[in-house]
C-alpha cells in the first residue's frame, strides 16, 4: 500500500517536469529523459538523455516509440488464481502455501524460480536471496542463460571472475573493430550509431564483421566473413596461431600475467591445418581469412565485440575463449580501444548477474565454493543456504517434465516463446501442479498456463537500477503510479517470504533499501586474505533514500575503504564520481583467478553438433529484426515499430528457394524433428546457401503458425548449458494453400484455429493476414454483419473484395485471392490508416490504389516513409547517398536505424 501511495504523490509531482530514466530495452542501457503530459492517459514523451555516457542524446527507433508502449493495452491488472480475479493478499497466501506444502514434501530442489535479465536488479536480488537463502534451493535461473552464459562461463574461466574489462568509448578509439555473431545496426543500434559516427571521422578505421549473414551491420564493414555457422572457434585459433607465426605475441604480458599460452597454442595449431583447408573450413576466401588475421597482426588498437552468434552455440564458451586467448596473446586488453568486450542483449544481464542469478552462481559475484557459501549465510543470517548449483534453463524444464519440479514461479520472460524445443515446454508446464506467472500483460504464451497470474508494474511504472555491457549502472524510474492493484516485483516476492517465515529478513520499505543491502555485500569480506572479489559498489551501502532517488549513472567498481580492510581494485574509482568513469580492467594484470594470472584456454573445435542431414537439410538460424523486442508484448503494441517487420518470415537463398519451390513472398512450411512452423518466404541473397534464417519474435498471441521456439533443438554447451539457438537441421516446402486473404479492421477480431494467420497492430486498427482453404466462409465475419457490406467478386480471377461500413466510416476490408502481392497488401492497410473514406471505397473493389497512395513497406518508423516513396526521391531526384535521402523525405534523420537499409535501397537503385 505505502508503495503505491509513494508512487502517486511521485507521479502528481513529478507531472512537470522530465524524469531521467533508462530504456527498457537493449543492454546499450541509453539514458532517457521522460516528461508525462498526460498521466491518466498515459502520454509520455521520450527522448535521449544528452548526459548519458551511453548515449549522448542518442536513442534507436525502439527506444524513441517507448511512449507507445505504456498504456494499459492489453495489461494484467489484477491477481488472478485459476482465472479468477482476488484480493493480493489471497494471490499471496495461495503462493506461499502451494510452496510451502511442496517443499514439505518433496523438498526443496522440487521448487524453481525461473527468472529474468528485463528484472530490475533489486527484485532480482530479492528472488535470488529467498531461493538461495532461505528456501534452501539453488534452482534459481533465468533467460540470461540463453542469453550470456556463455560469456559469463568464458570469463570466468580466463579471468577468474565474470567481468568486462573494456568500455563502450573504446568501440570508439580501436582503429580495428571485429564484430563477432552480433547484428549490432539492430540489436544494440545506438553504439552501432557512435561507431558510424566515428567510423566517418576517422575512415582509417576498419570494421570487420563475422556472421553467415550479410546483415545490416555489414553497412560499415571493411570485410565480412559470411563464416560457416559454429566455425568461430577455428577461426579464431587459427587467428591465435597465426599471431604466433608472425612473431606479433606480446611475450611480456604473457610471462608476467597469463599461464597456459603454449598449451592454447598447440592445440589451436592442432585444430586448424593448413590456410586452404582453414578457409574451406571456416567457408570464407582465403585472402579475406588472411586480410582479418593481418589487421588483427598489426592494430594495436583493437577491439572485439560480440553477442549471440558467439553466445548461443553448443561451442559457445569456447568460442568466448578463443576470442580472449588472442587479446591475452597481444595483450590488447582494459587498454583505451583495445579489449574484448561482450554486448549483453537484455537491460539487466548485467545487473542479475552482480546478484547471482544463474543456477550455478551466488550473490555479488560469490560462487558456490564453501567460503563463499558461508559468507553470503552469514551476510543474509540465511535460514537454508543452498550448497549446490541448482538447474540450469533447459535442464530445468525437462525436470520439470519428469515431474521433479512441481512447483514454479516464472518472473518477467516467455519461456513457451524462447525456450528451444517449446513443445516440451508446454508438456512440462502443463505437468507442473503448480505454475506461478508475474509479467505485466495478460495474454502471453507462458501466462496460458498459470495457475496463478500475478500483475507486475512494467517499466513505466517502476523502480530499480539496472546495469548496462559495460558495467554502468543506472536508475529506472517510475513515470506513472501503478495501474491496477500491479506490484513491483520485489514486493511480491518479499510478501511470499514473509508468509514463509522470513518476514525478518526481506523486511524492505522499498528498492532503495534492497539497494543498500546488495552494495554491501558487495564489500562484506571482499579482499579478505588479499582474496578480492572484482565487484563492488560498497561505498553506496548507505545512501539516503533521496541520494539513491538522485542516484546518477555510474561504473562498478567502486573502490571504498571497508571496516575489515580495504578494497584495492585495479583501475577503480576512488570515490562515488558518477558521471564519465573510463574504469577499465586488466591492463597491468591483476586478473581474479587467485595467483592473479589470466588463464589460456585450450579451444576445442570438434564439438560434436547434429549436422543437417537427408531429411532435415538446410540449418536454420533464428535470431532478431530490428523494431521487435522478443516476445513482442511491448513492441507488438506499437502500430510504428509492427511496419518495419509485420509478419514472421523465413530468409532463404535464391538457389535454394529454387531447389525447394519455394516463392519470394509465398507461404512455406519449416519442419525439424521437434516440430513444425509455417511463415511467408523472404528470398534473400544475404543469406548463405544452405542456411535459412527466421526471426524470433512471433508467439501464438500473434500468429498461429509463426513461430520458431517450437523447431529449435535444445542442444547445449557443455560449459556454459546454454543452448545452441543457431543451428538446427530443418526441412523446407511450399505451403499449399488454395487461397490467401487479408482483413483490415478497426477491432481486433480474436478467432480460432485457422491454417495460417498472423494479426498485427497498425495505425487505427489490426490486419490479419490468412490461409486456408475456407477463407471466405470463416465464422469471424458474423461479427461485421451489423455493418453495411459492398462486395465485389472476380469469378475468373478468383478474387474477393468486400468493405463493410457504417455511418460515414469504413470498419474493415477483406480481399481473398489465390495470390494476394505484399504491394497490395501495404497499400489497402496504409490507405485504410490514412485516408479511407467511403466515396473512396470502390478503390479496394477496384483493387487499384489510390494515386500515391502504396508507399510500400515502412523503412523509416521515426517519420513513417516507406520504401516505395524512397525509391521514387532516389530515382526522381538521382538522389545518391542517405543524407541526400534524409533531406529530401526526413526518412533516417531521427534515429539513423534505418540507414543502412536507405543505402542498401540506393544501392539497388
Ligand atoms: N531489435 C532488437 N534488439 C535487441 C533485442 C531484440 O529482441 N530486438 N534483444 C536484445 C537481446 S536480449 C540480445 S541477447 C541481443 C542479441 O543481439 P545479436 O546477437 O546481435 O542478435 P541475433 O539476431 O540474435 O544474432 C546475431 C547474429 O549472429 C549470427 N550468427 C548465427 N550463427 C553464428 C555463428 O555461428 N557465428 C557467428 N559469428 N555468427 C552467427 C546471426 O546470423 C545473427 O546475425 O539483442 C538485444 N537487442
Ligand atoms: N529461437 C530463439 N530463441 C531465443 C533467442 C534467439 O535468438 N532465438 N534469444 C534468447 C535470448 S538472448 C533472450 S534474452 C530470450 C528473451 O526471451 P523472453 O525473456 O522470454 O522474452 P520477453 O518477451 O522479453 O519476455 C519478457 C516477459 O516479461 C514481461 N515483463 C516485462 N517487464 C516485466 C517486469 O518488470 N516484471 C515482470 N514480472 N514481467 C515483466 C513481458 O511482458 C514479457 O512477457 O529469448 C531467447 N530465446
Ligand atoms: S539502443 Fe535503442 S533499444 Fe537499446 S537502450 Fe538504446 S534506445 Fe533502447
Ligand atoms: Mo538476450
Amino acid at each position: 500500500m505505502t508503495v503505491l501511495i509513494q508512487a502517486n504523490i511521485m507521479a502528481v509531482n513529478q507531472l512537470a517536469k522530465a524524469i531521467n530514466t533508462t530504456c527498457v530495452y537493449c543492454g546499450v542501457g541509453c539514458g532517457i529523459s521522460a516528461r508525462v503530459v498526460d498521466p491518466e492517459l498515459h502520454l509520455v514523451e521520450i527522448t535521449g538523455r544528452e548526459d548519458h555516457t551511453a548515449n549522448y542524446g542518442r536513442l534507436c527507433s525502439k527506444g524513441s516509440a517507448l511512449g507507445e508502449t505504456v498504456s494499459l493495452d492489453g495489461r494484467l491488472l489484477y491477481p488472478k488464481v485459476h482465472g479468477r480475479q482476488v484480493v493480493w493478499s489471497e494471490a499471496l497466501d495461495h503462493v506461499a502455501s502451494r510452496l510451502q506444502e511442496t517443499i514439505e514434501q518433496y523438498g526443496p530442489d522440487s521448487v524453481a524460480i525461473y527468472g529474468s535479465g528485463q528484472l530490475l536488479t533489486e527484485d532480482y536480488y530479492v528472488a535470488n536471496k529467498l531461493m538461495k537463502g532461505f528456501i534452501g534451493s539453488a534452482n534459481m535461473d533465468t533467460n540470461s542463460r540463453l542469453c550470456m552464459a556463455s560469456t559469463v562461463a568464458g570469463q570466468k574461466r580466463a579471468f577468474g571472475s565474470d567481468t568486462v574489462p573494456n568500455t563502450y568509448q573504446d568501440l570508439e578509439l580501436a582503429n580495428l573493430l571485429v564484430l563477432v555473431g552480433s547484428n549490432t545496426a539492430w540489436c544494440h543500434p545506438v553504439l552501432f550509431q557512435r561507431i558510424r559516427a566515428m567510423k566517418e571521422q576517422r575512415p582509417d578505421m576498419k570494421v570487420v564483421v563475422i556472421d553467415p549473414r550479410r546483415t545490416e551491420t555489414c553497412d560499415i564493414a571493411d570485410l565480412h566473413l559470411a563464416i560457416k555457422p559454429g566455425a568461430d572457434v577455428l577461426l579464431f585459433n587459427g587467428l591465435l596461431a597465426w599471431l604466433a607465426d608472425q612473431g606479433a605475441v606480446d611475450q611480456d604480458y604473457i610471462d608476467q600475467h597469463c599461464q597456459g599460452f603454449d598449451q592454447a597454442l598447440e592445440a589451436a595449431r592442432a585444430s586448424v591445418g593448413d590456410r586452404q583447408q582453414l578457409a574451406d573450413a571456416c567457408g570464407v576466401e582465403q585472402n579475406e581469412l588472411i586480410q582479418f588475421y593481418h589487421w588483427f597482426c598489426t592494430t594495436d588498437k583493437t577491439v572485439t565485440a560480440w553477442s549471440q552468434g558467439v553466445n548461443q552455440s553448443a561451442a559457445g564458451t569456447d568460442k568466448v575463449n578463443a576470442m580472449i586467448n588472442c587479446h591475452l596473446a597481444t595483450g590488447r586488453i582494459g587498454r583505451p580501444g583495445s579489449g574484448p568486450l561482450s554486448l549483453t542483449g537484455q537491460p539487466n544481464a548485467m545487473g542479475g548477474r552482480e546478484v547471482g542469478g544463474l543456477a550455478n552462481q551466488l550473490a555479488a559475484h560469490m560462487e558456490f565454493t564453501p567460503d563463499d557459501i558461508a559468507r553470503v549465510g552469514r551476510f543474509w543470517q540465511a535460514a537454508n543456504m543452498a550448497q549446490s548449483p541448482g538447474k540450469t534453463a533447459v535442464d530445468l524444464f525437462k525436470s520439470m517434465d519428469r515431474g521433479e519440479i512441481r512447483f514454479v514461479w516464472i518472473m518477467g520472460t516467455n519461456p513457451v516463446v524462447s525456450l528451444p524445443d517449446s513443445n516440451r515446454v508446454i508438456k512440462a508446464l502443463t505437468k507442473c501442479p503448480t505454475v506461478v506467472v508475474s509479467d505485466c500483460i495478460e495474454h502471453t504464451d507462458t501466462a496460458a498456463f498459470a495457475d496463478i497470474l500475478l500483475p507486475a508494474a512494467p517499466w513505466s511504472e517502476k523502480d530499480g537500477t539496472v546495469t548496462n555491457s559495460e558495467r554502468r549502472i543506472s536508475r529506472q524510474r517510475a513515470l506513472f503510479p501503478t495501474a491496477g492493484e500491479a506490484r513491483p516485483d520485489w514486493w511480491m516476492i518479499s510478501e511470499v517470504a514473509g508468509r514463509l517465515g522470513f518476514a525478518e529478513a526481506f523486511n524492505y520499505s522499498g528498492s532503495a533499501d534492497i539497494f543498500r543491502e546488495h552494495a554491501a555485500l558487495s564489500g562484506y569480506e571482499n579482499n579478505r586474505q588479499g582474496k578480492v572479489r572484482d565487484f563492488t559498489i560498497a561505498p553506496l551501502a548507505n545512501i539516503t533514500d533521496s541520494e539513491y532517488d538522485a542516484l546518477e549513472p555510474f561504473q562498478w567498481p567502486l573502490s571504498a575503504v571497508q571496516g575489515d580492510g580495504s578494497v584495492a581494485l585495479p583501475d577503480t574509482q576512488p570515490v562515488i564520481s558518477t558521471t564519465a568513469s573510463k574504469a577499465r580492467f586488466f591492463k597491468d594484470g591483476g586478473f581474479f583467478t587467485g595467483n592473479g594470472r589470466a588463464n589460456f584456454i585450450a579451444t576445442d573445435v570438434l564439438r560434436p553438433l547434429n549436422a543437417p542431414g537427408k531429411s532435415y537439410p538446410l540449418l536454420l538460424n533464428t535470431g532478431r529484426v530490428r523494431d521487435h523486442w522478443h516476445t513482442m508484448t511491448r513492441t507488438g503494441l506499437s502500430a510504428r515499430l509492427n511496419q518495419h517487420t509485420d509478419e514472421p518470415f523465413l530468409a532463404i537463398h535464391p538457389k535454394d528457394a529454387e531447389s525447394y519451390q519455394l516463392r519470394d513472398q509465398a507461404l512455406c512450411q519449416i519442419s525439424s524433428e521437434f516440430g513444425k512452423a509455417a511463415v511467408r518466404v523472404q528470398v534473400s541473397e544475404a543469406q548463405r546457401p544452405g542456411e535459412v534464417f527466421m526471426p524470433m519474435h512471433w508467439t501464438r498471441q500473434h500468429s498461429e503458425t509463426g513461430f520458431s521456439g517450437v523447431l529449435v533443438n535444445p542442444v547445449l554447451d557443455p560449459v556454459s548449458k546454454q543452448p545452441d539457438l543457431k543451428y538446427t537441421p530443418v526441412a523446407v516446402e511450399p505451403y499449399h494453400t488454395e487461397r490467401y486473404g487479408v482483413l483490415i479492421t478497426r477491432e481486433r477480431v480474436a478467432f480460432g484455429d485457422m491454417d495460417y494467420m498472423t494479426e498485427v497492430r497498425i495505425e487505427n486498427g489490426y490486419r490479419y493476414e490468412m490461409a486456408g482453404s475456407n477463407l471466405d466462409q470463416l465464422s469471424l465475419f458474423s461479427r461485421l454483419k451489423s455493418y453495411q457490406k459492398v462486395e465485389f467478386t472476380d469469378n475468373t480471377a478468383g478474387e474477393r473484395r468486400v468493405a463493410w461500413f457504417s455511418d460515414a466510416q469504413l470498419q474493415a476490408i477483406w480481399v481473398s485471392s489465390q495470390a494476394i502481392s505484399s504491394c497490395d497488401r501495404q497499400w489497402l492497410q496504409s490507405w485504410f490508416c490514412q485516408t479511407a473514406s467511403i466515396e473512396e471505397a470502390w478503390w479496394v473493389l477496384s483493387g487499384q490504389p489510390p494515386r500515391g497512395g502504396d508507399a510500400g513497406r515502412q523503412v523509416c518508423a521515426c517519420f513513417g516513409v516507406g520504401e516505395k516513396t524512397i525509391c521514387r526521391a532516389i530515382a526522381e531526384h538521382g538522389l545518391t547517398d542517405p543524407v541526400q535521402v534524409g533531406s529530401h523525405l526526413q526518412a533516417g534523420t531521427n534515429c539513423g536505424s534505418c540507414i543502412p537499409e536507405i543505402r542498401g535501397l540506393i544501392k539497388r537503385g
